[in-house]
């Protein structure tokens, strides 16, 4: 006979993490800090993307990045020489950011001089969308060798997402991607959702995505 017990608890785990982002984005909007937490699979492109993003925006606004990795450096190091402020954020394991881990990095940046931060959370589709880090949006990355069916296999991803940005339309050629359908299946998820065609690799499609994102800070 085992000599424990089992409690059978029935409490939300994700409560005290949403009470600490309900903290986060009401201190953020206190501020004027618009956070933008990114999250996709690795290698869809969240790098590269906010390279792009940052590119175009860099003039008119002072911009940090959390990049949050289980335990390398790599994207932190891009940035820093990009001569963007950067704050390495290691998860120790965890598979995404949580409100608190969200809370501490923020503490690191001299955030009054800062109005957009993006933060690059773990490469996955499934955990990062389970926690609300506190950010103002959330915004996914699907790249085109993905395939157009992630958002039925991946759904809550979708859901919680603002934004969803198709990346590698450069590689469309070699792929069976259906625009159409991607836009509907992310539309029945979530109908207020926007979703932009981009290459990080050319360019193509960042201004109307960088568009969208300064109507949203201004709003
Ligand atoms: N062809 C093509 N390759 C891309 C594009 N965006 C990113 N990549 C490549 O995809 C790989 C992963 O990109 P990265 O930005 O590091 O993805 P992350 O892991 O999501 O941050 C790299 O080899 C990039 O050069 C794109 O728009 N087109
Ligand atoms: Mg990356």
């Amino acid at each position: 006979m085992s000599n424990f017990r089992t409690l059978e608890l029935h409490i939300d785990v994700n409560a005290a993490n949403d009470v600490i982002a309900s903290g986060i984005r009401k201190e953020l909007d206190e501020k004027g800090l618009f956070l933008i937490n990114v999250m996709a699979s690795p290698g869809a492109g969240k790098t590269s993307c906010l390279m792009r993003t940052i590119d175009k925006l860099r003039d008119r606004h002072k911009i940090g990045v959390m990049e949050a990795d289980i335990e390398a450096d790599v994207d932190a190091d891009k940035m820093e020489k990009a001569g963007v402020r950067t704050i390495q954020v290691h998860t120790g394991g965890e598979c995404a950011m949580d409100a608190d881990m969200t809370a501490a990095a923020l503490r690191e940046f001299p955030s009054d001089d800062l109005d957009l931060i993006f933060m690059e959370n773990i490469g996955n589709l499934v955990c990062p969308a389970e926690n609300d880090t506190g950010a103002t949006i959330n915004v996914a990355i699907l790249s085109i060798p993905e395939g157009d069916d992630k958002p039925l296999k991946y759904p809550l991803m979708f859901k919680v997402c603002q934004a969803v940005i198709i990346n590698k339309i450069d590689t469309r050629d070699y792929f069976d991607f259906d625009d159409d359908a991607v836009v509907r299946r992310i539309k029945r998820l979530n109908p207020e959702s926007e979703v932009f065609f981009v290459s990080a690799k050319t360019g193509e499609g960042f201004d109307k995505w960088t568009d969208w994102l300064e109507t949203q800070m201004n709003k």
